[in-house]
C-alpha cells in the first residue's frame, strides 16, 4: 500500500474525550471515529487489523469443528419472552418497534436465537455434538460507555453455542473451546488468562473469564503468581482427544475475578497471590439446560426419551481486543503491533522524496516486498523526514526500513525493530534476504 493513497487521518494533538492510551492511540492513528456515544466507524488502518483478529478466531473456531453461521443484528421480542429474559435484561437492551408495531430488539447476545435454529431442525441426539457460532455486531445500551472500543455500545463479538445430550459431553464441548481460547489468544500474540468467573445475565453454573492483564483494565483479578508465568508451548490441539487434563494445567491455578474471589479458598502464606487488573477478552459459559428448557429445544436421548439439550456459549469480544493488544504492546511513541495481527510487516519510508535516488530504491523495494509478501506500507508522501518518523512510530509496523540519501551514499540502508528500537545496517541485497527468510 502506498501512503499517498491510504485513508489514515493522524491526529497530532491527543484527543480530550480519550483517557486511556489505547484510545488516544486508536483516535490517533486514525483508526477509528466515534458517531454516537460507544458507537464507532472503522477507518481502513482499524478495520484491516480488526479483520486479522476476526480470521484468527474464526479459524480457530473452524478447527474446533464448530460450523459459522450469521445469525442478524435485529431479533424478535418474541424468542426472548419464551426464555424469560426480555424483562430481565432491562435498559441495557435497545427495543425497536418495527412499521407493523411488531416488537424487535438489537441482540446484545444469541442464546435464544440460535436456540430457535437448533429446535427447528435437531430432534436426535444422533445429530450431536453441534457447535454453531457467528461473527456479528451486538448492541448493549450500556450505562457508561467508555474507553473507545472497550467498552462500546455496539461492538463486535464472535459467539458460539454448543449443544449436547448430556453434562458429561456438555462438559467436553466446554472443554473444547476453552482450549480453543487458549490457542486463538496466543496466535494473537497475546497472553489472556482463564479465571473463574461469574455468569451474570448469561446464567449457568460453571464459567471462565479470558483476561489480559493491564493496569487499565475494569476488571480486578487475582491470580497466582505461577499462573502469570506459566508457559504452555504452543501445540496443536488434537480437539478429538478428551482435553479434561490440558484444561487442569490451567485450571489447578488460582485465579479468579473480584465476584467470584474468595480468600479462605486460596492459603496465601507464600504470598502467591497477586491482586492486580485485567481486560476481559473473552468469557464462556456452561449453562445446561437454562434456555432448552423453557424454549423447549428437546432432542431424544439414547433412551428415547425427550430431554432438553444441554448448552454452552462462549464469547470473544473482537473489537475490544483490537483495544486490549494496544494496551499490552505500546511505548510512549505510539503502537508495536504484534506481528500476528500488524496490518503489514514492514514500513518503507522515504526520507527525501522527490529525490531521484531515494525514490528509485524505495520504489524498487516496495515493488520486491509486494511481489514477495504484499506486506508493506511505503510512506511515499513529501512530508518532513521527522513527521514521516513520528507517524511511522505511531502506526507500529514491527519493521522500518529507511530510505535516504545518507544510506544511499553509503549503500547501506537501517533496518528499524519498532519494539526493541534496534537499528541494523543491511546492504540492499541483506535487506532482501531479510524479507524472504522473514517471509
Ligand atoms: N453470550 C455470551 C457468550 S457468547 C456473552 O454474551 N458473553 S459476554 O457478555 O461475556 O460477552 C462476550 C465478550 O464480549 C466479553 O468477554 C467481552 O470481551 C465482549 N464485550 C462485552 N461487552 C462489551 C462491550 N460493551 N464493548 C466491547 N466488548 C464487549
Amino acid at each position: 500500500m502506498l501512503l499517498s493513497r491510504f485513508f489514515v487521518p493522524v491526529l497530532k494533538e491527543n484527543p480530550k474525550e480519550a483517557e486511556i492510551i489505547s484510545h488516544i492511540y486508536m483516535l490517533r492513528a486514525g483508526m477509528i471515529q466515534q458517531s454516537a456515544s460507544g458507537i464507532y466507524s472503522w477507518l481502513p488502518l482499524g478495520k484491516i487489523v480488526l479483520e486479522k483478529i476476526t480470521e484468527i478466531c474464526r479459524r480457530e473456531m473452524l478447527k474446533a469443528g464448530a460450523n459459522e453461521i450469521l445469525m442478524p443484528t435485529l431479533q424478535s421480542a418474541e424468542i426472548w419472552k419464551e426464555s424469560g429474559r426480555y424483562e430481565d435484561y432491562g435498559k441495557e437492551m435497545l427495543r425497536i418497534k418495527d412499521r407493523n408495531n411488531r416488537n424487535l430488539l438489537y441482540g446484545p447476545t444469541n442464546e435464544e436465537l440460535v436456540t430457535e435454529i437448533f429446535r427447528t431442525h435437531v430432534k436426535s441426539y444422533k445429530e450431536l455434538p453441534l457447535n454453531l457460532f457467528h461473527i456479528q455486531w451486538k448492541f448493549r445500551d450500556e450505562l457508561r460507555p467508555r474507553f473507545g472500543v472497550m467498552r462500546g455500545r455496539e461492538f463486535l463479538m464472535k459467539d458460539a453455542y454448543s449443544f449436547d445430550v448430556d453434562y458429561n459431553s456438555s462438559i467436553k464441548s466446554y472443554n473444547i473451546m476453552f482450549m480453543a481460547y487458549i490457542q486463538l489468544f496466543k496466535k494473537m500474540g497475546l497472553k489472556a488468562i482463564p479465571m473463574k468467573a461469574d455468569t451474570g445475565p448469561i446464567g449457568g453454573d460453571l464459567s471462565h473469564e479470558f483476561i489480559i492483564i493491564a493496569d487499565t483494565g475494569e476488571s480486578e483479578v487475582y491470580v497466582e503468581r505461577e499462573l502469570l508465568n506459566f508457559k504452555d508451548s504452543l501445540t496443536n490441539i488434537n480437539y478429538e482427544d478428551d482435553l479434561q487434563e490440558k484444561v487442569n494445567k490451567f485450571t489447578s491455578f488460582y485465579a479468579a475475578t473480584e465476584e467470584k474471589h474468595d480468600a479462605s479458598n486460596f492459603d496465601n502464606k507464600n504470598n502467591t497471590l497477586i491482586k492486580t487488573r485485567g481486560i476481559e477478552v473473552g468469557h464462556i459459559f456452561h449453562f445446561g439446560q437454562k434456555y432448552s428448557s423453557p424454549m423447549r429445544a428437546t432432542i431424544s436421548d439414547r433412551q428415547g426419551d425427550n430431554i432438553p439439550v444441554f448448552m454452552g456459549s462462549y464469547g470473544v469480544g473482537l473489537s475490544r481486543l483490537v483495544g486490549a493488544i494496544i494496551e499490552a504492546n505500546h511505548d510512549q511513541n505510539g503502537i508495536i503491533w504484534p506481528s500476528e495481527i500488524s496490518p503489514w510487516d514492514y514500513n518503507i519510508i522515504n526520507l527525501k522524496s522527490g529525490d531521484n535516488d531515494c525514490d528509485n530504491i524505495c520504489l524498487k523495494l516496495y515493488n520486491f516486498i509486494n511481489n514477495n509478501t504484499s506486506n508493506v506500507l511505503y510512506d511515499n508522501t513529501d512530508e518532513r523526514a521527522g513527521a514521516k518518523l513520528a507517524r511511522a512510530d505511531l502506526i507500529g509496523l514491527p519493521y522500518q526500513i529507511l530510505i535516504g540519501p545518507k544510506g544511499i551514499k553509503e549503500e547501506l540502508y537501517d533496518l528499524k525493530c519498532r519494539k526493541s528500537g534496534e537499528i541494523s545496517r543491511l546492504s540492499y541485497n541483506e535487506l532482501l534476504n531479510f524479507v524472504q527468510m522473514n517471509a
